[in-house]
């Protein structure tokens, strides 16, 4: 009977889909992972923060928080790479919907507890520094600063010594978020040898098709910039 209406209406691709992001972005090459992980076909449209691109009219009124990335579906509108991804894994994911982003609400929180790790602590550290790098403020991160990093990477290592990915035995959206920006503040700050499993996990996700397609090119624009910076 219900057969018939087996392809729930959610599942299907709406065309309108735009993402406004830009390569140098770690969170915005969180987004563009997962639309290459799923297969999304959508309209990536860059947004030049140095020519004050997400501070125009139009902009401010989709996204008043001009940040990139930024989502668009039709009229709906989503600001923020994490809200963007459990979004875009929700409606999109298809049979990958269930691993990306599980609906057992433990699990679920778990995932959602590394998002918030990398919103509150990871991303914040990295781009406090990018932040003063630009500013020409420091030619290299203060002892503070590097303590920072260290303390998220040995918090991501502790989570890796129970799970072989940041939330579960098998990849979530936490890991692309996370992939981006440890990817990124690894640069600033190298990751130690002795985080054995924090380096085994970004090892294995390096290796994925969809993190050398998306993530290394803007990997490679930011390392650029902060080896121009960096003393
Ligand atoms: N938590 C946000 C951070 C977004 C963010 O700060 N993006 C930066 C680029 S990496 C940006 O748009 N900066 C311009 C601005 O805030 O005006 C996310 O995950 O999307």
């Amino acid at each position: 009977m219900g057969v018939f209406f087996s392809i729930a209406p959610q599942f299907t691709v709406n065309m309108t889909l735009k993402i406004y992001k830009l390569d140098g972005s770690p969170p915005a090459r969180a987004v563009m992972m997962l639309a290459e992980i799923l297969q999304l076909k959508h309209e990536a449209l860059d947004v030049n923060l140095m020519a004050g691109e997400h501070l125009t009219p139009e902009y401010l009124e989709k996204n008043p928080l001009h940040t990139i990335p930024f989502l668009e579906d039709g009229d709906f509108y989503v600001t923020d790479s994490h809200a963007i991804n459990t979004y875009l894994a929700s409606k999109y994911g298809g049979a990958q919907s269930e691993k990306l982003y599980p609906t057992d609400f433990k699990v679920r929180a778990t995932v959602d507890s590394r998002l918030f790790f990398d919103v509150s602590v990871v991303s914040p550290a990295s781009s406090a520094i990018t932040v003063a790098l630009l500013n020409g403020e420091i030619t290299s991160p203060t002892k503070q600063q590097t303590e920072k990093l260290n303390f998220a990477y040995e918090v991501l290592d502790k989570y890796l010594q129970k799970t072989k990915f940041a939330a579960a035995d098998h990849l979530t959206v936490a890991d692309i978020s996370l992939a981006a920006s440890i990817s990124s503040a690894s640069l600033l700050v190298p990751i130690d040898q002795k985080y054995t499993k924090l380096t085994a996990w970004l090892n294995t996700i390096q290796q994925e098709d969809w993190y050398k397609k998306k993530n290394v090119p803007g990997l490679e624009v930011y390392k650029a910039f902060v080896s121009s910076k960096l003393k």
